[in-house]
Protein backbone atom coordinates (compact mmCIF):
# COMPACT_ATOMS: atom_id res chain seq x y z
CA UNK A 1 0.00 0.00 0.00
CA UNK A 2 1.12 3.66 -0.89
CA UNK A 3 -0.45 6.08 1.75
CA UNK A 4 0.67 7.13 4.55
CA UNK A 5 -0.35 4.31 6.96
CA UNK A 6 -0.92 0.83 6.21
CA UNK A 7 -4.34 -0.39 7.43
CA UNK A 8 -4.98 -3.77 7.88
CA UNK A 9 -7.10 -5.42 5.37
CA UNK A 10 -9.79 -5.74 8.03
CA UNK A 11 -9.73 -2.17 9.13
CA UNK A 12 -9.98 -0.96 5.16
CA UNK A 13 -13.24 -2.63 4.62
CA UNK A 14 -14.64 -1.39 7.66
CA UNK A 15 -13.75 2.27 7.06
CA UNK A 16 -14.88 1.39 3.29
CA UNK A 17 -18.19 0.25 4.54
CA UNK A 18 -18.62 3.20 7.17
CA UNK A 19 -18.74 0.40 10.05
CA UNK A 20 -17.39 1.28 13.48
CA UNK A 21 -14.01 1.02 14.25
CA UNK A 22 -11.93 1.72 17.24
CA UNK A 23 -8.28 2.56 17.05
CA UNK A 24 -6.15 1.32 20.36
CA UNK A 25 -2.55 2.58 21.20
CA UNK A 26 0.66 0.78 21.27
CA UNK A 27 2.89 2.28 24.24
CA UNK A 28 0.53 0.81 26.67
CA UNK A 29 1.40 -2.34 25.50
CA UNK A 30 5.37 -1.54 25.44
CA UNK A 31 6.33 0.98 27.98
CA UNK A 32 2.77 1.05 30.06
CA UNK A 33 2.28 -2.68 31.42
CA UNK A 34 4.79 -5.72 31.78
CA UNK A 35 4.98 -9.39 29.83
CA UNK A 36 3.33 -11.40 29.61
CA UNK A 37 -0.01 -9.22 30.80
CA UNK A 38 1.26 -6.29 27.97
CA UNK A 39 0.48 -9.10 25.60
CA UNK A 40 -3.00 -10.80 26.92
CA UNK A 41 -4.39 -6.88 27.70
CA UNK A 42 -4.02 -6.11 24.16
CA UNK A 43 -5.31 -9.46 22.59
CA UNK A 44 -8.64 -9.75 25.28
CA UNK A 45 -9.31 -5.70 24.37
CA UNK A 46 -9.43 -6.11 20.69
CA UNK A 47 -11.48 -9.11 21.75
CA UNK A 48 -13.66 -7.09 23.74
CA UNK A 49 -14.04 -4.26 21.16
CA UNK A 50 -14.93 -7.17 18.97
CA UNK A 51 -17.48 -8.29 20.89
CA UNK A 52 -19.48 -4.71 21.08
CA UNK A 53 -19.22 -4.85 17.13
CA UNK A 54 -16.76 -2.73 16.11
CA UNK A 55 -13.56 -3.86 14.13
CA UNK A 56 -9.83 -2.94 16.38
CA UNK A 57 -7.59 -1.29 14.58
CA UNK A 58 -4.12 -1.26 17.35
CA UNK A 59 -1.57 1.01 15.83
CA UNK A 60 2.13 1.28 15.99
CA UNK A 61 5.15 1.19 14.15
CA UNK A 62 7.03 -1.72 12.94
CA UNK A 63 10.30 -1.14 10.83
CA UNK A 64 9.52 2.14 10.18
CA UNK A 65 5.48 1.78 8.81
CA UNK A 66 3.37 2.84 10.48
CA UNK A 67 0.43 0.60 10.38
CA UNK A 68 -3.18 0.63 11.35
CA UNK A 69 -4.48 -2.95 12.67
CA UNK A 70 -1.86 -5.31 14.07
CA UNK A 71 -1.42 -9.29 13.68
CA UNK A 72 -0.96 -11.23 17.07
CA UNK A 73 2.73 -11.63 16.25
CA UNK A 74 3.22 -8.14 15.80
CA UNK A 75 1.56 -7.24 18.90
CA UNK A 76 3.83 -10.04 20.43
CA UNK A 77 7.14 -8.13 18.78
CA UNK A 78 5.86 -4.99 20.29
CA UNK A 79 4.88 -6.67 23.58
CA UNK A 80 8.43 -7.89 24.10
CA UNK A 81 10.87 -6.59 21.81
CA UNK A 82 13.20 -4.45 24.03
CA UNK A 83 14.07 -2.18 20.79
CA UNK A 84 10.33 -0.70 20.49
CA UNK A 85 11.04 2.73 21.18
CA UNK A 86 8.39 4.77 22.61
CA UNK A 87 7.02 6.85 20.01
CA UNK A 88 5.37 10.43 20.55
CA UNK A 89 4.62 12.55 17.50
CA UNK A 90 7.98 13.94 17.17
CA UNK A 91 9.64 10.69 17.07
CA UNK A 92 7.13 9.53 13.80
CA UNK A 93 9.26 10.72 11.18
CA UNK A 94 12.52 9.74 12.74
CA UNK A 95 11.32 5.82 13.00
CA UNK A 96 10.47 5.87 9.74
CA UNK A 97 13.43 7.29 7.83
CA UNK A 98 15.94 4.78 10.17
CA UNK A 99 12.97 1.45 9.59
CA UNK A 100 12.67 1.11 13.25
CA UNK A 101 10.07 0.15 15.89
CA UNK A 102 7.89 2.36 17.67
CA UNK A 103 4.74 2.36 20.08
CA UNK A 104 2.83 5.18 20.04
CA UNK A 105 1.75 7.15 22.19
CA UNK A 106 -2.13 8.79 22.63
CA UNK A 107 -0.69 11.43 20.54
CA UNK A 108 0.74 9.73 17.98
CA UNK A 109 -1.58 7.32 17.75
CA UNK A 110 -4.59 9.78 17.16
CA UNK A 111 -2.34 11.12 14.58
CA UNK A 112 -1.99 8.33 12.66
CA UNK A 113 -6.10 6.95 13.44
CA UNK A 114 -6.89 10.26 12.20
CA UNK A 115 -4.96 9.69 8.82
CA UNK A 116 -6.49 5.95 8.90
CA UNK A 117 -9.79 7.62 9.33
CA UNK A 118 -10.81 6.71 12.65
CA UNK A 119 -12.45 8.87 14.90
CA UNK A 120 -12.79 7.07 18.25
CA UNK A 121 -9.65 5.28 20.03
CA UNK A 122 -9.57 3.83 23.67
CA UNK A 123 -6.94 3.86 25.94
CA UNK A 124 -6.28 3.96 29.67
CA UNK A 125 -4.84 6.94 30.85
CA UNK A 126 -3.67 10.67 29.29
CA UNK A 127 -0.58 12.10 28.88
CA UNK A 128 -1.12 16.22 30.66
CA UNK A 129 1.08 18.57 32.43
CA UNK A 130 3.69 17.06 34.54
CA UNK A 131 3.71 18.04 38.67
CA UNK A 132 6.34 20.40 38.41
CA UNK A 133 6.10 21.68 34.51
CA UNK A 134 6.57 25.17 35.82
CA UNK A 135 9.75 24.45 35.84
CA UNK A 136 10.77 21.37 34.02
CA UNK A 137 7.99 22.08 31.09
CA UNK A 138 7.13 18.77 30.72
CA UNK A 139 3.93 19.14 29.41
CA UNK A 140 2.48 15.85 27.27
CA UNK A 141 2.54 16.18 23.55
CA UNK A 142 -1.12 14.71 23.93
CA UNK A 143 -2.01 17.83 24.91
CA UNK A 144 -1.00 19.22 21.63
CA UNK A 145 -2.71 16.77 19.87
CA UNK A 146 -5.81 16.78 20.96
CA UNK A 147 -5.74 20.82 20.23
CA UNK A 148 -5.50 19.75 16.45
CA UNK A 149 -6.19 15.97 15.57
CA UNK A 150 -10.04 15.26 15.45
CA UNK A 151 -10.05 12.13 17.33
CA UNK A 152 -12.11 11.36 20.03
CA UNK A 153 -10.10 9.53 22.99
CA UNK A 154 -11.71 7.34 25.60
CA UNK A 155 -9.75 7.03 28.77
CA UNK A 156 -10.25 6.74 32.62
CA UNK A 157 -8.89 10.34 33.50
CA UNK A 158 -5.50 10.87 34.09
CA UNK A 159 -3.71 9.55 36.56
CA UNK A 160 -2.35 11.99 39.56
CA UNK A 161 1.66 11.11 38.67
CA UNK A 162 0.10 14.51 36.43
CA UNK A 163 -0.68 18.27 38.09
CA UNK A 164 -4.54 17.36 37.20
CA UNK A 165 -5.97 20.73 37.73
CA UNK A 166 -3.41 22.00 35.50
CA UNK A 167 -4.13 19.72 33.05
CA UNK A 168 -7.55 20.43 33.08
CA UNK A 169 -6.87 24.19 32.62
CA UNK A 170 -4.56 23.16 29.75
CA UNK A 171 -7.56 21.01 27.71
CA UNK A 172 -9.75 24.49 28.20
CA UNK A 173 -6.87 26.81 27.01
CA UNK A 174 -6.64 24.27 23.88
CA UNK A 175 -9.97 24.69 22.75
CA UNK A 176 -10.65 21.11 24.02
CA UNK A 177 -14.34 19.46 25.08
CA UNK A 178 -13.81 16.84 28.05
CA UNK A 179 -16.71 14.92 28.61
CA UNK A 180 -17.26 12.95 31.98
CA UNK A 181 -19.66 9.61 31.07
CA UNK A 182 -22.08 9.00 33.75
CA UNK A 183 -20.12 11.07 36.30
CA UNK A 184 -19.95 15.24 37.24
CA UNK A 185 -15.79 13.98 38.54
CA UNK A 186 -13.13 13.94 36.71
CA UNK A 187 -11.85 10.70 36.82
CA UNK A 188 -8.12 9.84 38.12
CA UNK A 189 -7.35 6.82 36.83
CA UNK A 190 -7.45 4.21 39.38
CA UNK A 191 -9.60 5.89 41.14
CA UNK A 192 -13.52 7.61 40.16
CA UNK A 193 -12.81 10.98 41.47
CA UNK A 194 -10.00 13.53 41.20
CA UNK A 195 -10.94 16.33 43.37
CA UNK A 196 -11.95 18.20 40.34
CA UNK A 197 -15.23 18.08 38.48
CA UNK A 198 -15.84 17.16 34.97
CA UNK A 199 -16.05 20.23 32.61
CA UNK A 200 -19.41 18.49 31.25
CA UNK A 201 -21.28 15.37 32.20
CA UNK A 202 -22.95 13.10 29.75
CA UNK A 203 -24.80 10.15 30.11
CA UNK A 204 -24.76 8.21 27.23
CA UNK A 205 -22.46 6.69 24.26
CA UNK A 206 -24.99 8.41 22.08
CA UNK A 207 -24.54 11.92 23.68
CA UNK A 208 -20.89 11.41 22.84
CA UNK A 209 -21.26 10.79 19.60
CA UNK A 210 -23.82 13.81 19.14
CA UNK A 211 -20.91 16.05 21.27
CA UNK A 212 -18.14 14.94 18.75
CA UNK A 213 -20.51 15.01 15.45
CA UNK A 214 -21.37 18.77 16.65
CA UNK A 215 -17.62 20.00 17.59
CA UNK A 216 -16.47 18.47 13.95
CA UNK A 217 -19.45 19.50 12.54
CA UNK A 218 -18.57 23.60 13.33
CA UNK A 219 -15.55 22.78 12.23
CA UNK A 220 -13.43 23.25 15.21
CA UNK A 221 -10.27 21.23 14.99
CA UNK A 222 -8.97 18.99 17.47
CA UNK A 223 -10.13 16.06 19.63
CA UNK A 224 -12.31 15.53 22.48
CA UNK A 225 -11.52 13.94 26.08
CA UNK A 226 -14.25 11.24 26.78
CA UNK A 227 -13.62 10.39 30.80
CA UNK A 228 -14.75 7.36 32.10
CA UNK A 229 -14.49 6.36 35.89
CA UNK A 230 -12.84 3.05 36.54
CA UNK A 231 -16.08 0.98 38.06
CA UNK A 232 -16.36 1.27 41.74
CA UNK A 233 -15.36 -2.82 41.91
CA UNK A 234 -12.06 -2.07 40.39
CA UNK A 235 -11.52 1.07 41.78
CA UNK A 236 -8.34 1.85 44.26
CA UNK A 237 -9.39 4.62 46.99
CA UNK A 238 -7.30 7.43 46.23
CA UNK A 239 -5.53 7.87 49.71
CA UNK A 240 -4.26 4.58 49.25
CA UNK A 241 -3.25 5.04 45.38
CA UNK A 242 -2.10 8.66 46.29
CA UNK A 243 0.37 7.06 48.72
CA UNK A 244 1.87 4.98 45.94
CA UNK A 245 2.28 7.79 43.44
CA UNK A 246 4.08 10.31 46.10
CA UNK A 247 6.64 7.19 47.02
CA UNK A 248 7.02 6.67 43.08
CA UNK A 249 7.33 10.68 42.56
CA UNK A 250 10.50 11.02 44.92
CA UNK A 251 12.03 7.88 43.67
CA UNK A 252 12.05 9.64 39.95
CA UNK A 253 13.37 12.44 41.60
CA UNK A 254 15.79 10.72 43.05
CA UNK A 255 16.88 9.10 40.42
CA UNK A 256 16.63 12.24 37.93
CA UNK A 257 14.74 10.89 35.21
CA UNK A 258 12.94 13.14 32.78
CA UNK A 259 11.62 13.75 29.94
CA UNK A 260 10.24 10.66 27.58
CA UNK A 261 11.19 8.15 30.32
CA UNK A 262 9.74 9.87 32.93
CA UNK A 263 6.13 7.96 32.52
CA UNK A 264 7.17 4.58 31.96
CA UNK A 265 9.17 4.60 34.97
CA UNK A 266 6.01 5.93 37.06
CA UNK A 267 3.97 3.47 35.89
CA UNK A 268 6.47 0.70 36.27
CA UNK A 269 7.52 1.83 39.64
CA UNK A 270 3.51 2.03 40.25
CA UNK A 271 3.46 -1.81 39.48
CA UNK A 272 5.91 -2.75 41.99
CA UNK A 273 4.90 -0.76 45.06
CA UNK A 274 1.51 -1.73 45.07
CA UNK A 275 2.64 -5.88 44.49
CA UNK A 276 0.60 -6.17 40.81
CA UNK A 277 -2.49 -4.46 42.64
CA UNK A 278 -2.66 -1.22 40.10
CA UNK A 279 -2.03 -3.69 37.00
CA UNK A 280 -5.07 -5.20 38.11
CA UNK A 281 -6.87 -2.13 38.25
CA UNK A 282 -5.31 -0.57 34.63
CA UNK A 283 -6.76 -4.03 32.73
CA UNK A 284 -10.22 -3.33 34.36
CA UNK A 285 -10.42 0.16 33.25
CA UNK A 286 -9.30 -0.35 29.87
CA UNK A 287 -11.91 -3.17 29.22
CA UNK A 288 -14.50 -1.18 30.41
CA UNK A 289 -13.21 1.83 27.98
CA UNK A 290 -13.13 -0.22 25.22
CA UNK A 291 -16.88 -1.06 25.69
CA UNK A 292 -17.56 2.37 25.59
CA UNK A 293 -15.76 3.49 23.15
CA UNK A 294 -17.32 0.50 20.67
CA UNK A 295 -20.59 1.88 21.84
CA UNK A 296 -19.77 5.47 20.79
CA UNK A 297 -17.93 4.45 17.20
CA UNK A 298 -21.43 2.64 16.77
CA UNK A 299 -23.37 5.64 17.62
CA UNK A 300 -21.24 7.73 15.25
CA UNK A 301 -21.61 5.05 12.12
CA UNK A 302 -25.17 5.09 12.76
CA UNK A 303 -25.30 8.74 12.77
CA UNK A 304 -23.07 8.80 9.44
CA UNK A 305 -25.52 6.32 7.93
CA UNK A 306 -28.29 8.05 8.28
CA UNK A 307 -26.49 11.64 7.26
CA UNK A 308 -25.59 10.51 3.81
N1 LIG B 1 -0.60 7.46 31.36
C1 LIG B 1 -1.02 6.26 31.80
N2 LIG B 1 -0.69 5.14 31.11
C2 LIG B 1 0.04 5.20 29.96
C3 LIG B 1 0.47 6.48 29.48
C4 LIG B 1 0.13 7.57 30.22
O1 LIG B 1 -1.69 6.20 32.82
O2 LIG B 1 0.33 4.16 29.35
C5 LIG B 1 1.25 6.57 28.22
C6 LIG B 1 0.34 6.94 27.03
O3 LIG B 1 0.83 6.32 25.87
C7 LIG B 1 0.53 8.44 26.92
C8 LIG B 1 1.99 8.56 27.26
O4 LIG B 1 0.24 8.96 25.64
O5 LIG B 1 2.21 7.63 28.31
C9 LIG B 1 2.37 9.96 27.67
O6 LIG B 1 3.75 10.04 27.77
P1 LIG B 1 4.44 11.48 27.93
O7 LIG B 1 4.04 11.95 29.29
O8 LIG B 1 5.91 11.19 27.79
O9 LIG B 1 3.90 12.32 26.81
MN1 LIG C 1 7.04 14.58 28.73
Amino acid sequence: MSGPVDLAPEVADALADGRPVVALESTIISHGMPYPQNVAMAVEVEGIVRDAGAVPATIAVLGGRPLVGLAHDQLEVLASDPSVAKASVRDLAVLAAQGRHGATTVAATMRLAALAGIRVFVTGGLGGVHRGAQQSFDISADLTELARTPVAVVCAGVKSILDIGLTLEALETLGVPVLGVGTEDFPSFYSRTSGFRAPTAVESPAEVARVMRAHWGLGLPGGLVVANPIPAADEIPADEIGAVIEHALADLEGLGIGGQAATPYLLGRIVELTDGASLTANIALVRHNARLGAAIAAEDAEASRISR
